[in-house]
């Protein structure tokens, strides 16, 4: 009897590729010896016009083979021309700006693309870019948000206020309910920018085939379909005749959602303009400067709210750092401004952002894309109450909790997706219980008196948050079952380190019921899945899982019709174990996938072991057609899965920090995570998300920053000074434990993780060394250094933020 691998804790089959150095990522991808490589010029200065480019010298290079600026793009392709596209529109978007691939006339960051050169090396290419003359007027830059709320300056001329979008969304009176409320608090909070940086950079070859008119792309990207879609639509062409591929990819964690970026057209439409195959792989500080951020908000929050601290009335208003452009439209303020309420349902709701532009490096989605954010404000709101009643800041958030007797919640709000955000299913009373019990909450003010006796200081903090998972449209799955009973699985979406060549494969394996070394599960290839969304928005296993478990139903159906009719049995006897079916209860009545594989197609091909030479034959009923009406050859399956609308995960996490008295450092003593992803499908890959998520959430809690000066300059664009916490830094042991409440809006109950581990990052922390050092912690990430001088601010004029109604 196969066991059911769904929920078990299967290692991943891809990791004994990526530990022994075998991953094949796009830098590895020599697709012929005599391959070109590119370089970009970028801008120096946060700000400038282009008053003139001068490329005379470099054309006289040897080996260099093309440079291009803006005018040369339109006459090749005419919608190159035209400013890269804005993904997600949306009606509060009123001033949305993208860039070109090169900039036109105006640069609006440091690193914006300015011009492309192509050489025989990327020595060359960059000795090349090295020769480029460009004279700038260098403009005033808007560097942060606060100079972009000034206004004084502007980063588009023709956006007043230097504001993109401003949004508002509301359940209710606010004013009235406040006025209501018996205490009110107002809060004032600040969270830094910071960015993905996955190990691998951005990466794009493209091979041009004039035979066939035909363009094949490997790109590191997390949408090879968007990617397609974006070429063929900027280079002229049919879709059909672009193919992207995606080979592995060293992380993506959101920058790579972002497509097309300049490169992407550029690099194939060189390789067609060339003829050759042509590469280019950004560099380090290229992807400082030159992809994306996200994180950078300023949050005012008031809220009103009664002697148990339940929530009358939460009136945010926020102002959210957009970067230069808005390619990827409102998602991220969008998410800040829904998945702030969490597991909490305050009686009246109302929410404002203003989207604005700054002279610095684009923003969008980074794992977790804007709920951390969101969680803070939540988060920091829900302790400040807890002081303020002098109750216990567990006790506050239940009062405040959705319970599960009232799923599914409606927030009455539009979630990112264009739904209502619906919460389908939870349960976070029990979720509290567990956290409670994993970091030992209860036990705490003892461990506190023990650790205090020592002359040390320590202190615990709690966040919770939901997060919408599983995003559609859609996702779909084409499954095979080869002649040798090996079953090939494409889904269209992207892979970046998440195991989805293992999760999808238990799936299949416990489906179809075959071995789970004889499934072999592509992903990224629109040669092999052509219509797919994208890896984003935790939604691969809600989305994919789903298409696939339907289609690994659809290939089950024909395997069992095939079978019946061969085996002359009724299909509703027959089961499939370890890729053989057989009549059950007669096991000598069996036949195994390869040879129902065979029979599949009446067009057969075999092997003739007398004169070892292969043969082809039709076979069939001369009485009937070789293919009936409402069949087709071959043992295959194909289906979509489109959801009504996103899935809920939940979570908590909760920490015990130790601040030292004299240098300020924060050690994290502790650390705890409660996650409820509805069903699992592998426990361990889930866990190994939930620390890398964690790890990211540290890093951006205690380290990471982009620190531009006020010249829009990105000071620490490298590994050398941007500060990414090592292993040491990351909690050993984090300890977890999961809550399984299915979702009712897919066939295998689940919902997504990818993100879960970062969400609560800065709010945790937040609460825990506010907790230990008693003084109010409004701004995240905090250095040592910060700790130290708001100690010593807090010793001269005592101060909490906090003003009573
Ligand atoms: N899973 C599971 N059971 C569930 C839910 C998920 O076993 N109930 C498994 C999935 O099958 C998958 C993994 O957990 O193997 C994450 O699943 P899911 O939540 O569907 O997230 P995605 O696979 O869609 O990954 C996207 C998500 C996001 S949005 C970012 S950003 C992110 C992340 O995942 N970037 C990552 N995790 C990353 N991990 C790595 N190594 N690299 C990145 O770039």
């Amino acid at each position: 009897m196969t066991t059911k691998l769904m929920g078990q804790g299967i290692q991943r089959v891809e990791d004994q590729r990526f530990l022994r150095g075998k991953g094949r990522y796009v830098d590895d991808v020599h697709a012929d010896p005599a391959t070109l490589h590119a370089a970009v010029l970028r801008s120096p200065h946060a700000h400038a016009r282009i008053v003139d480019i001068d490329v005379a010298d470099v054309l006289e290079i040897e080996g260099v083979h093309l440079v291009w600026t803006y005018e040369d793009l339109g006459p090749l392709s005419a919608p190159m021309g035209e400013p890269l596209p804005l993904l997600i529109p949306h009606p509060d978007l009123t001033q949305g700006r993208t860039q070109y691939a090169l900039a036109k006339d105006e640069v609006n960051h440091v690193g914006e693309a300015v011009a492309f050169v192509v050489a025989e090396d990327r020595y060359l290419a960059e000795d090349a870019v090295g020769r480029i003359k460009v004279t700038w007027e260098v403009l005033p830059p808007v560097v942060g948000v606060e100079a972009a709320r000034a206004a004084d300056r502007l980063v588009h001329e023709d956006v007043p206020g230097n504001i993109g979008a401003r949004s508002e969304q509301k359940t209710g009176d606010v004013e009235a309910a406040m006025a209501k409320a018996p205490h009110r608090l107002e809060l004032d909070l600040d969270i830094e920018r910071s960015a993905c940086t996955p190990l691998e950079g951005r990466g794009t070859v493209a091979r041009w085939d004039p035979d066939v008119n035909r363009l094949q792309v490997w790109s590191s990207t997390q949408t090879s379909t968007g990617v397609r879609a974006a070429i063929a639509v900027k280079l002229g062409l049919d879709l059909g005749q672009v193919d992207v591929i995606t080979p592995d990819v060293g992380g993506g964690f959101g920058v790579k959602v972002v497509h097309p970026w300049p490169e992407e057209l550029l690099v194939p439409l060189a390789a067609r303009a060339l003829n050759r195959v042509v590469k280019y792989t950004e560099d380090r500080r290229e992807h400082f400067i030159s992809s994306s951020h996200e994180r950078g908000q300023i949050q005012h929050i008031e809220v009103g709210f009664d002697d148990d601290g339940r929530l009358l009335a939460l009136d945010v208003m926020f102002w959210h750092d957009h970067g230069a452009y808005t390619p990827y439209g409102l998602i991220v303020p969008i998410i800040t401004s829904t998945q702030l309420l969490g597991p909490y349902k305050p009686e009246v709701y109302r929410v404002v952002y203003e989207s604005l532009y700054t002279n610095t490096v684009i923003v969008t989605p980074y794992r977790g894309a804007g709920r951390p954010q969101g969680c803070f404000a939540m988060e920091r709101t829900m302790d400040a109450i807890a002081e303020y009643l002098g109750k216990d800041r567990t006790e506050v958030r239940a009062v405040n909790f959705i319970q599960p007797d009232e799923f599914p919640y409606d927030q009455g709000l539009i979630f990112q997706d264009g739904r209502e955000l619906e919460y389908d299913s939870g349960d976070y009373p029990a979720s509290l219980e567990k956290i409670k019990e994993l970091i030992g909450w209860d036990e705490f003010p003892a461990f506190r008196a023990e650790m205090a006796a020592q002359g040390r200081t320590v202190g615990i903090g709690l966040a919770c948050y939901v997060e919408g998972t599983g995003v559609g449209p859609y996702e779909g799955a084409h499954i095979n079952i080869e002649t040798t009973g090996k079953v090939k699985v494409a889904t269209g979406l992207t892979t970046q380190g998440q195991g989805h060549a293992t999760v999808f494969a238990q799936l299949v394996a416990d489906e179809l019921g075959v071995k789970f070394e004889d499934v072999e599960v592509v992903t990224g290839d629109t040669r092999r899945m052509p219509y797919a969304v994208g890896t984003f928005a935790s939604r691969a296993a809600v989305m994919s899982g789903s298409a696939i478990h339907l289609a690994a139903k659809r290939t089950k159906e024909k395997v069992l019709k095939i079978a019946a009719e061969a085996l002359e049995a009724d299909e509703a006897d027959l089961e499939i174990v370890d890729g053989v079916v057989s009549v059950k209860g007669s096991p000598g009545a069996s036949m195994d996938l390869a040879t129902i594989s065979v029979l599949s197609n009446p067009l057969r091909y075999a092997f003739d072991e007398a004169s070892k030479a292969a043969t082809q034959f039709s076979v069939g009923d001369p009485g009937k057609p070789p293919v009936a009406e409402d069949d087709e050859p071959g043992l295959e399956g194909k289906d979509f899965y489109s959801p009504e609308r996103a899935t809920y995960a939940s979570g908590m996490h909760a920490v015990i920090v130790e601040t030292d008295p004299d240098t300020a450092e924060i050690t994290i003593l502790k650390y705890a995570v409660v996650h409820d992803c509805g069903h699992l499908i592998n426990p361990m890959i889930v866990e190994g998300q939930i620390h890398g998520g964690v790890a990211q959430g540290v890093g951006g809690a205690l380290y990471e920053r982009m620190a531009y000066d006020e010249s829009g300059q990105l000071l620490n664009a490298s590994f050398m000074d941007f500060l990414m916490p090592f292993v040491t830094e990351i909690p050993d042991g984090i300890a977890i434990d999961h809550l399984e409440t299915p979702s009712p809006l897919n066939p295998l109950g689940i919902k997504g993780a990818g993100e879960a581990g970062v969400i609560p990052g800065s709010a945790v922390f937040a609460s825990a060394i506010e907790d230990a050092e008693r003084i109010p912690i409004t701004a995240m990430p905090i250095s040592p250094s910060e700790l130290f001088t708001l100690r010593a601010l807090h010793a001269e004029t005592p101060t909490t933020q906090e003003r009573p109604a």
